[in-house]
Formats: structure tokens, C-alpha cells, sequence
């Protein structure tokens, strides 16, 4: 997204034409509150596979033109996008959703998407949610996940209106029972392009938060009028709502390059220090394994070298998909064994070696040690990687490489989305100011105790 003369891109601001307090919002399920993509793409793919013979990415792309439709409806134009024969959409379509009913219990919340519920609850915003799915397969869909789902205004679901997205139906239908005045007042939440076009018909500004990725021209030809990368990137009041008031000050150390970076929110009080703001995680999030080969570009192109973990199979899957693509920090725990054993670290910031760390240090046998870490997870758009990647760097300098060690950690909170750069320099500029980010963070007392913690130095298992 071009940047605009004030140096920000428009995910950043509501459109010029939005001038007022939203009064209402209307929230997409699938995809943009519960994290339902992939275990669906995972399972009709395989269902398909079976009735036909295509290419892994046939399927892909006839399963993206089809995101967010009712599940009939998707599946009727699947079978015409892929041109099956002898089956109907009602075989097909019994068949997924056994399996699927199954495995609801799987499906997390989209990261930000409770803090976004609880706010919208504690401010009294009205909320009503538009969602594709028929009721009965929502009851379903909805059992493992506490009943937030009741404290909704409004609930519409596929099976009430004669149209499923991308027509307006769903979501002029849940105008009409929020009591909605002027749709121009209502903001939509959706993660499909069909969905932003359905909203867009009936009236209301819409955010994308795309669950198709590299593709924010599919939202942006549908309409949306700002596309951000996820939930916790809603700034509430860019469109005259009350701030979240969760993210927290840190001061920085070495506030030099602050001119000119406009997107940055760093500012400097007083003439003194810079501050940032981070976002507390809640609950922290664990992840762990082996450190993998990445592309070998981050010490070789960037001089930042980040420790790999496998996130796309394996056992940190799952907590993966809890974090929001973007940029975090947290403590690592490093067990190096072997030929691993040789490396000596030496912290970076001699703040932030407590005690314990500076008795372990000093006790060269010891290979378990705890680091700051900053890390981002996602797609890398500077680079455009087709694979998610989580790349912890881990802020000590070691002498050696320690692929294959045990690494753990623990992330604490979220600094920003991914972005992409205007030039190579700026990328690294940016992951260095937010190493600062994350030092000035982990000083701060909730999240320096979080280093005690058994896991990180491999006492316990998680
Ligand atoms: P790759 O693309 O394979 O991850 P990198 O160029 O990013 O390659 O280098 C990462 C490797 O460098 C890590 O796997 C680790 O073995 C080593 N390394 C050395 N110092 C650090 C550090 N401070 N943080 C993370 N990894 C480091
Ligand atoms: N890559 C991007 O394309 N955009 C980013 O905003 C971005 N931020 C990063 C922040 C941190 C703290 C780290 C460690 C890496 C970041 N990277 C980003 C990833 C970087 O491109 C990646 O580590 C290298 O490509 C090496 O694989
Ligand atoms: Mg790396």
C-alpha cells in the first residue's frame, strides 16, 4: 500500500470520507474471530482430493474464490470451479461437515479477537455478528468456546436470508435488529473479499483483516475501506470509539533516528527520552523446538541473525497460530548441546542480566542461559515468503551457530504488524529500533519476572 503524504499507509486512518462515531459494529465470524481457515481448507481439501484428481494449488485457488460464502453455496461453486462430475453439493457437503463437527474443539480465537470482544462488552458498544454459517452448524461450531458468543447484541447467521454474501443480506438484516439509522455509522469487521463486498452493499465502512494472504488487492477492488493485519492492530479511535488503553509505555534508550519515521509512534517527551508503546500478551504465549534452517539471509543480508523455529508442523503449531503475524518479544531459553556446548554468549545490555544469568555465566559448564529476545512471526512481505516463518533474534552475540539446539520461549507482548520497506536499510533500522523496543520492555517489571520462569531454563516441560 502506497504510503500517503503523511507517511502512513491508510490502514492506518479511517478513509477521508469518514467524518463521524461509529455507533455500531457488525463482526464476521469465520476468519476474522475464530481461526476456522485452515482446519476448513485442510478438510474439504482432502474431501476433494477424493472426488476428483486436481493440483494441490487447483484446489487453493477454487477454495479462496469461495471464502466466506454459506457452505452450500461455497460448495456448489467449488464443484462448478472445478468442474466435478458425479457428485452433488449435498453428498460433499455431508461429508465435510462430519468431519469438520468433529474437530470444531480444535479452532482457536483469532489473536486480538477476545481483547476486542471484552472491549466492545465493557464500552457498550452495540455488536452484532453476520456470520455465513447456518444456525445449526454454529451451535456446533461454537461449543468449545464459553459462550461469548451470547453476550452479542444481535446474531445473524446464513440460513436467515435468502442471499448469501457477497450479497448485503446478512448484514442489512443485522442493521434492522441492531436498529441501525444510517449504515454509514456501522463498522464491519470481515476477513473474505465477498464479505467486504456484502458489507460494502449494504452501506457500512469496512475493515479488512485479511485471511487470504499477499493479496490486499482482492480487499481493496471488493471495497474495504482500510486493511490491516490483524485485530490487534484496530485503532478504535480512528473512528471516534474510545481507545483500548491496554498498550503500555517504554522508554528507549537510544532514541537517535527518530526524525523523519512518522510511522513509528516514536516520540520523543520532553526533549528527553523516546518512548514506544508495547501491548501485554494475555495469556504469554510458549513456543519450542529445534532451531531450523531459514533462508540463511538474516545474518548474510541483514547482519541480524534469528534462530528459526519450525512453526508451520510439529508441536508449535498450535501455539503459533495463537500470535498474530507481526512483531513480539519475550525471554528465550537456549539449551545448547554437543558441538554447541563451545559457544559463549555475552549479553548486549548488561541491565538485563540478572543475578542468576550473571552466576550462570560465570559458570562455564552451564549451557542452559536465558536471553532478551524480539522475534517476528509471519510472512516477511519485505521478501514476500510463501511460508510463515517465527524468527526470534536473540539479543546477545554468540561465537558460534546453534542450529539444532533446544530453543524456548516465552513472548511477552506485541510491538507491530509486519511491514514492508521502502529500502533495505530502512527494514534493518526498523528490526533495530525494535530490539530497543523490546530491552526497555523487558526491564519493566511485569514482564523482567517473567523470566523466572522453569520452562526457559528446561526444568519443566509446558
Ligand atoms: P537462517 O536463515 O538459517 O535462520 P540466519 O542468517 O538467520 O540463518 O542465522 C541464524 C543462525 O545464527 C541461528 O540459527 C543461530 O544458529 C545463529 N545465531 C547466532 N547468533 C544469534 C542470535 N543472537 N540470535 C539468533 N540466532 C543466532
Ligand atoms: N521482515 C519484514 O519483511 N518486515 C518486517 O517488518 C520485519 N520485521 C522484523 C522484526 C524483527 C525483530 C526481526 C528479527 C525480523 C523482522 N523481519 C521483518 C524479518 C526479516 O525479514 C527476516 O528475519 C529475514 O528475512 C531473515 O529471514
Ligand atoms: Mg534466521
Amino acid at each position: 500500500m502506497a504510503p500517503d503524504v503523511r507517511g502512513r499507509t491508510s490502514a492506518d486512518v479511517a478513509p477521508e470520507a469518514f467524518f463521524a462515531s461509529v455507533t455500531q459494529l457488525i463482526l464476521d465470524l469465520d476468519g476474522t474471530l475464530i481461526n476456522t481457515e485452515q482446519l476448513v481448507d485442510e478438510v474439504v481439501s482432502a474431501v476433494l482430493h477424493t472426488r476428483g484428481v486436481f493440483t494441490p494449488s487447483q484446489v487453493r485457488i477454487a477454495m479462496e474464490q469461495v471464502r466466506g460464502m454459506r457452505p452450500m453455496d461455497g460448495t456448489k461453486a467449488i464443484i462448478a470451479i472445478l468442474q466435478l462430475t458425479d457428485c452433488t453439493p449435498e453428498s460433499i457437503l455431508a461429508e465435510t461437515s462430519s468431519l469438520l463437527n468433529a474437530r470444531w474443539c480444535e479452532v482457536n480465537m483469532m489473536p486480538g479477537a477476545k481483547r476486542l470482544l471484552e472491549y466492545l462488552h465493557r464500552h457498550k458498544i452495540e455488536t452484532a455478528l453476520a456470520t455465513s454459517t447456518p444456525s445449526d452448524f454454529l451451535e456446533k461450531k461454537m461449543a468449545s468456546h464459553d459462550g461469548w458468543i451470547k453476550k452479542l447484541d444481535v446474531i445473524t447467521t446464513g440460513d436467515e436470508v435468502v442471499n448469501g454474501k457477497p450479497a448485503p443480506d446478512i448484514f442489512k438484516l443485522a442493521m434492522d435488529r441492531l436498529g441501525v439509522t444510517d449504515p454509514k455509522l456501522c463498522l464491519v469487521l470481515e476477513d473474505t473479499p465477498l464479505g467486504v463486498i456484502a458489507a460494502k452493499a449494504a452501506g457500512a465502512f469496512v475493515i479488512a483483516i485479511p485471511s487470504i494472504q499477499n493479496d490486499d488487492g482482492a480487499y481493496a477492488e471488493a471495497g474495504a475501506d482500510a486493511i490491516l493485519k490483524s485485530l490487534l492492530d484496530f485503532d478504535p479511535r480512528k473512528w471516534g470509539l474510545p481507545e483500548f488503553e491496554d498498550r503500555i509505555d517504554v522508554e528507549l534508550n537510544h532514541p537517535d533516528d527518530t526524525e523523519g519515521d512518522m510511522n513509528s509512534g516514536y516520540e520523543k517527551t520532553d526533549g528527553k527520552k523516546a518512548v514506544d508503546t508495547v501491548l501485554p500478551l494475555s495469556p504469554f504465549i510458549y513456543l519450542g523446538g529445534p532451531v531450523v534452517n531459514g533462508f540463511g539471509r538474516g545474518s548474510k543480508t541483514l547482519g541480524i541473525p534469528t534462530a528459526n523455529l519450525e512453526i508451520t508442523d510439529g508441536p508449535a503449531k498450535r501455539e503459533a497460530e495463537k500470535l498474530a503475524p507481526g512483531i513480539y518479544f519475550g525471554w528465550a531459553g537456549l539449551r545448547l548441546t554437543g558441538d554447541t556446548d563451545r559457544n559463549m554468549t555475552r549479553d548486549t545490555d548488561q541491565k538485563l542480566i540478572d543475578t542468576t544469568e550473571r552466576d550462570r555465566l560465570d559458570d562455564t559448564h552451564s549451557t542452559n542461559k536465558t536471553y532478551p529476545m524480539v522475534m517476528s512471526i509471519g510472512w516477511n512481505p519485505f521478501f514476500e515468503n510463501a511460508v510463515k516463518t517465527c524468527e526470534p533474534w536473540l539479543l546477545a552475540d554468540f561465537e558460534n551457530d546453534f542450529y539444532g539446539a533446544e530453543l524456548r520461549l516465552k513472548v511477552l507482548g506485541y510491538i507491530r504488524p509486519e511491514a514492508n520497506f521502502v529500502s533495505l536499510e530502512s527494514l534493518i533500522e526498523r528490526i533495530h529500533k525494535d530490539a530497543e523496543v523490546a530491552k526497555g520492555a523487558l526491564l519493566l517489571d511485569q514482564f523482567a519476572e517473567a523470566r523466572k520462569d522453569a520452562y526457559l531454563t528446561f526444568e519443566e516441560e509446558r
